[in-house]
């Protein structure tokens, strides 16, 4: 309960930081018995939505809308998934990419949460379109950024053209920080799991930790120094790998 008022959310036309003191649950098409937080959506400008689905016995998803694909993390809990004719079973920090028109079918038989991100699937001239990609993020192999050894990234989807999407992990040493303020086209859809720092999102620096959310639009200039003794570690998502005149034809 806010018996102040205060809070660390803030949201802007080309970021947000949204703090879990200030999530409401609501329902989602497709999620049933589930309660679902919409993070990031194209109400806020993005191109694509992040939630978060809180699932209980009982509680089933499956997609509602065409040539829209899902990527699915589950941070705590179990899952069934039946996609393809297959079952599988995912734990935490199990992932699932779910390319666009594919039927699929989650069930909870117990509590679990899970981070989804859905987006518009754009197919390239000539390309396969992706197929379904199951992983589990601590078996994904880690390289530094731009030579940085205390910066690691786990890229969770394969990295070729027939993604439109890029989901990854980055996970900093205490002190490690970003080596510039990027600013790029890509937007991002960000999750803390672990740890906490200093982000700078265009002119504002925000103290973020784990459970926070953070929007950065295209071109939103972003740094992140992590604080404390212990690894901080972000999933973050990305739009890669497509032309931008493309979007206009
Ligand atoms: O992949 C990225 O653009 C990533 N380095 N951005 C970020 O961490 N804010
Ligand atoms: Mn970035």
């Amino acid at each position: 309960m806010s018996l102040t008022g205060f809070t660390r959310t803030r949201v802007t036309p080309d970021h947000a930081l949204l703090t879990p003191d200030t999530f409401v649950r609501s329902s989602l098409p497709g999620w049933s018995q589930a309660a679902c937080i919409v993070h990031i959506s194209p109400e806020m400008g993005a191109r694509f939505m992040m939630y978060t689905v809180e699932m209980q016995s009982g509680s089933t998803g499956q997609m509602s809308l065409l040539d829209i694909q899902r990527f699915a993390y589950v941070l705590e809990g179990e899952v069934a998934l039946e996609v393809g004719g297959a079952r599988h079973t995912l734990w935490a920090n199990n992932y699932v990419y779910l390319p666009a028109n594919t039927p699929h079918h989650f069930a909870a038989a117990s509590g679990c949460r899970m981070v989804v991100f859905d987006k518009p699937y754009q197919a390239l001239a000539g390309m396969d379109v992706p197929q379904v990609v199951l992983g589990h993020e601590p078996d994904t192999p880690s390289s530094p950024l731009m030579g940085d050894e205390a910066l690691q990234v786990r890229l969770l989807l394969p990295d070729n053209f027939s993604f439109d999407m890029a989901v990854n992990t980055m996970t900093f040493a205490p002190g490690a920080h970003l080596s510039l303020v990027e600013t790029h086209v890509m937007e991002h859809g960000l999750l803390f799991l672990q740890g906490g720092g200093v982000y700078r999102l265009g002119d504002h620096w925000y103290t973020v930790q784990a459970g926070d959310v953070i929007w950065m639009a295209s071109y939103c200039p972003q740094w992140f120094g992590a604080l404390g003794k212990t690894p901080s570690k972000y999933l973050i998502y990305k739009d890669v790998n497509r032309h931008s005149l493309e979007l206009l034809s």
